[in-house]
């Protein structure tokens, strides 16, 4: 079990945050701005091909290193270097935690337990690699020889999010010979819905499940199979049109696909950890084997900077420790993710589980309450330039603090006249607007009547980072999406909880299966077995259902 260190509100670092935070409290960014005017080139750090400008954070030098502190005491270094030699840093699962290993070159050595997984990883790549190269080139065919035209892929949480959001993000770079398609949800109008104008004779499942016991995957999975055999009429045909990704060999098998059909990964490659396994098949048969392996380059670049960077240049610490900051000690609930690229228009649906599912705790490793301090913020967002339209009102003038990630790009995939200019015209005034307002006094020099001004006044000090890059390519997603996973890392450690289990979906499901049962007995459910809301629905749902 654990030993309890330090309470984290006990440290000298966070005791000297606070005072700091209490001292510096009034400071606004337009007066930081103006008693430094190289700030704006000095708060920022630069690594695998990203630059992070974190200027316009309510943060100071001292701020900085009073953070940087923070993090040396809690040990963020000893730990990410447990985590990377293959500790088992996930305590309340007993397992290594090393989604690093995915993208370790052929030559380096990662232990579990004695044994060097870096083969087993790279044998893996090299079949899927394989595979993706023989739909992309029509030489795998479907049952009845015609070739794939169309990919679904069957999985959800951390089996749907990535190859989701990587597919949308890397369209650019996709193949335009196939469709993809992305199945999670147990309500069968995804299922129904994705599958609608697809020809079963040309339609590649993948089924991605960790588990392979996940209820609605195997829903889903079941459904999809029927549909397959309901136009091909041959129990042959499943061995030709579904693969699967899994930890769970015999369960596949079980299901009916042919293990030599299955791509394995490992219990220490967590769910929302796992884009980058071969639950990223689908993002390889989109890119190719090529601009899947560029991916993991870029993922792998960040993993060296993030091991190899002072703490006070390393982006996804500086990320981590912000977010802390803007979280325990200026008490922003949620924070924003705000990505300046339609592509991107699914990383903050990713970012919420990698962020929340991590670190959404409330006990620490040792299994103590956390009372006194905010663990996870509760991460939301849209690409721009479409959420000013709507919610960007509450962020500049609204009563909640609302931290933000700007996300740009200096080359658009798609130039298009101005819009690439404009685009990132509106990145730069939001951070702008965002940090500097509008005071009373500019608003009364336009001429404003006095009973106007404080509705168009703008209080700015809302803090935001801009990470910028240059384009976005398989590359640049793998570094984007591995600045995310160390900064949670950071802020797991820091906050003291196991950020690699999900304890808290478990009663969820449990009920779940409780009452599908109910719902589907013959005999009403027996009183008193659940609290009266819920009887009184379950009553309803049951007579109503048809
Ligand atoms: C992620 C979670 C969770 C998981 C899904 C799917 O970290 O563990 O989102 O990925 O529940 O699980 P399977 O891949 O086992 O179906």
């Amino acid at each position: 079990m654990p030993i309890e260190r330090t309470p984290l509100t006990r440290t000298p670092a966070w005791a000297n945050l606070a005072a700091h935070r209490d001292a510096s409290r009034g400071a606004h960014l337009r007066e930081l701005f103006a008693a430094d005017p190289a700030r704006g080139e000095r708060l920022v750090a630069e690594g695998a091909g990203l630059y992070l400008d974190y200027s316009k954070q309510r943060v100071t030098d001292e701020t900085m290193r009073l953070l940087v502190r923070l993090a040396e005491e809690r040990g963020v270094v000893a730990r990410r270097e447990a985590m990377f030699a293959g500790e088992k840093i996930n305590v309340t699962e007993r397992r290594a935690v090393l989604h690093v290993a995915l993208r370790a070159p052929r030559t380096e050595r990662i232990l579990v337990d004695g044994k060097d997984v870096v083969p087993e990883v790279h044998a893996v790549l090299d079949r899927m690699s394989d595979f993706a190269e023989r739909v992309r080139s029509g030489a795998w065919t479907g049952f009845t020889g015609r070739r794939i035209r169309a990919v679904v892929n069957v999985g959800i949480g951390g089996s749907d999010l990535g190859p989701m959001m990587a597919y949308e993000a890397l369209r650019h770079h996709a193949t335009r010979e196939l469709a993809f398609r992305f199945v999670s949800n147990v309500d069968g109008t995804d299922l129904v819905e994705a599958t609608r104008d697809l020809d079963p004779a040309e339609t590649l499942f993948i089924v991605s499940s960790k588990t392979f016991t996940t209820i609605e995957t195997m829903t889903n999975a079941a459904s999809a199979r029927a549909w397959l055999l309901a136009a091909l009429k041959d129990e042959r045909a499943v061995a030709r049109h579904f693969v699967a990704v899994s930890t769970n060999e015999a369960q596949v098998r079980r299901f009916g696909i042919d293990p030599a059909n299955m791509f394995g990964f490992w219990d220490w490659v967590g769910g929302r950890y796992s884009m980058d396994s071969a639950i990223g098949l689908s993002t390889m048969i989109a890119v190719g084997s090529e601009g899947f392996r560029e991916l993991l380059a870029g993922f792998r670049a960040m993993d060296e900077h993030f091991r190899t960077a002072p703490l006070d240049r390393n982006l996804p610490v500086l990320v981590g420790l912000l977010g802390i900051w803007n979280t325990d000690f200026l008490g922003a609930a949620t924070a924003a993710i705000l990505p300046y690229d339609q592509y991107l228009r699914r990383f903050p649906a990713y970012l919420q589980q990698l962020a929340m599912e991590s670190n959404g705790k409330r006990v620490t490793l040792a299994g103590a309450s956390i009372t006194d301090y905010a663990t996870s913020p509760i991460w939301w967002g849209e690409p721009g330039t479409n959420g000013q339209h709507s919610f960007y009102q509450l962020l500049h003038q609204g009563t909640h603090l609302v931290p933000c990630d700007l996300v740009g790009f200096c080359r658009s995939a798609n130039p298009l006249g101005r819009h690439h200019d404009l685009l990132v015209a509106n990145l730069l005034a939001q951070g702008e607007a965002l940090a500097f307002g509008k005071t009373a006094a500019e608003v009364r020099a336009e001429g404003t009547p006095e009973w106007l001004v404080p509705h168009r006044t703008f209080p700015g000090n809302r803090p935001t980072s801009t990470i910028f890059a240059d384009e976005l390519r398989p590359a640049t997603l793998g570094a984007l999406v591995a600045l995310y996973e160390h900064a949670v890392f950071t802020q797991g450690v820091i906050w003291g909880v196991d950020s690699f289990d999900q304890w808290g979906v478990e009663l969820g499901k449990v009920l779940a299966t409780r009452l599908v049962a109910e719902i589907e007995a013959a005999a009403e459910p027996a009183a008193g077995a659940h609290d009266s809301s819920t009887s009184a629905l379950l009553r309803r749902y049951r007579a109503r259902r048809g």
